[in-house]
């Protein structure tokens, strides 16, 4: 059973320069460290970072920094638990507020990650994927799967401002993260895929045999028939929580290979405490007001804010006066291919 390990210190100094020397390290010192007890020990702390207080200043990056000098003009939301500059939220997902500008273009590329945005505020911003022309409003979630080109054009007059949520924390880890460059895309003159061949849930185009279906067919969720989906769900579907999964309408599987995205309606007052989960996760607030303790710890968020939840965090979330509306970035898919995803109950 549980053993208290021997540590570094109890070690003769000479021995301790000889593994030096060798190339090798003691594991049991080390041991607690990397597999601890009964669940794991994230450095991962949770956060809220209130859009109030970023806007401003991705508004004066849009003044210091021309697109041209950045290639992607965002502000990354750093975990404090791995201290300021830390290219991620949690262990697994990276998430970003991005500026573009009127008339501002980001040039195209494909990369190894893969990305997705909540469109946070502005009107007149797009993002073209694979040659296909992505509108982007308030709410809609965008996809940019791992290999896809695609860049961003903005035609209408005020800044439009993103969120970005990447698996990029993982590639970089599995040394496996980079980008190739392009010219921007040509753009195929027909509208997007949520307004041709997925319009309706339960229809699909019909494939012929032998002609699989696109492996990322649907690039974009628009958000006004997220939040119908979630009223109605709300009025008619019984007192369960209002949680919709965003899925693969060709497979009804996960949106990108490691992430998932839930949107969740919190009805005026309701608490929800969902079991312990595994995966970790980033919620951004579409509308309305409410708190959540992550931990114990009480974070008041209010449209446009973004909060992380470590793995394995205690989560109760209580709305506001009014509906609340949030999208919730997760790495469940991942875990899931790793066969570990786990939840356990309150
Ligand atoms: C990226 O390609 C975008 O395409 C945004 O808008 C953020 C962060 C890291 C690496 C690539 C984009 C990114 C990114």
């Amino acid at each position: 059973m549980s053993q208290t390990l021997g540590t570094l210190e109890e070690l003769p100094a000479e021995y301790r320069q000889a593994m030096t020397d060798a190339g090798v390290a003691p594991l049991w010192p080390m041991m607690r460290n990397v597999l601890p007890h009964g669940q794991p020990q994230p450095v991962s702390k949770a956060h809220l970072w209130a859009f109030d207080a970023i806007r401003p200043l991705l508004l004066e990056a849009g003044e210091l920094t021309p697109v041209e000098k950045a290639e992607r003009r965002v502000l990354v939301l750093s975990d404090p638990g791995r201290g300021n500059g830390a290219m991620q939220a949690t262990a697994s997902i990276y998430v970003g507020l991005q500026l573009l500008l009127p008339g501002e273009t980001a040039p195209a590329h494909r990369h190894t990650p893969s990305a997705a945005r909540v469109i946070v505020e502005g009107k007149g911003g797009y993002t073209v994927v694979g040659g296909e022309k992505l509108p982007m409003d308030d709410g809609d979630l965008v996809l940019t799967p791992t290999g896809e080109w695609h860049d961003h054009g903005h035609e209408g007059t005020e800044p439009v401002i993103w969120l970005d949520a990447l698996d990029l924390p993982l590639y970089y880890y599995l040394e496996g993260s980079y980008a190739i460059e392009g010219p921007l895309q040509a753009q195929r003159n027909r509208p997007d895929a949520s307004q041709v061949e997925y319009q309706a849930a339960g229809l699909t185009p019909t494939r012929r045999l032998g002609q699989p279906a696109p492996r990322f067919p649907l690039l974009r969720f628009p958000w006004s028939r997220t939040e119908k989906a979630l009223n109605d769900l709300a009025a008619f579907g019984g007192a369960e929580s209002v949680e919709m999964d965003y899925v693969n309408p060709e497979t009804g599987g996960d949106l990108l290979p490691t992430l998932g995205f839930t949107a969740l309606m919190l009805r005026p007052g309701e608490k929800l405490s969902p079991s312990l989960s595994s995966a970790s996760a980033v919620f951004h607030v579409v509308k309305g007001k409410g708190t959540t303790k992550v931990n114990g710890e009480a974070f008041s968020w209010g449209p446009k804010d973004t909060f992380s939840v470590p793995v394995f965090a205690e989560i109760d979330h209580t709305g506001g006066d009014e509906p609340a509306y949030l999208i919730q970035v997760h790495d469940r898919p991942l875990q899931k291919k790793l066969d570990y995803y786990e939840e356990r109950p309150r």
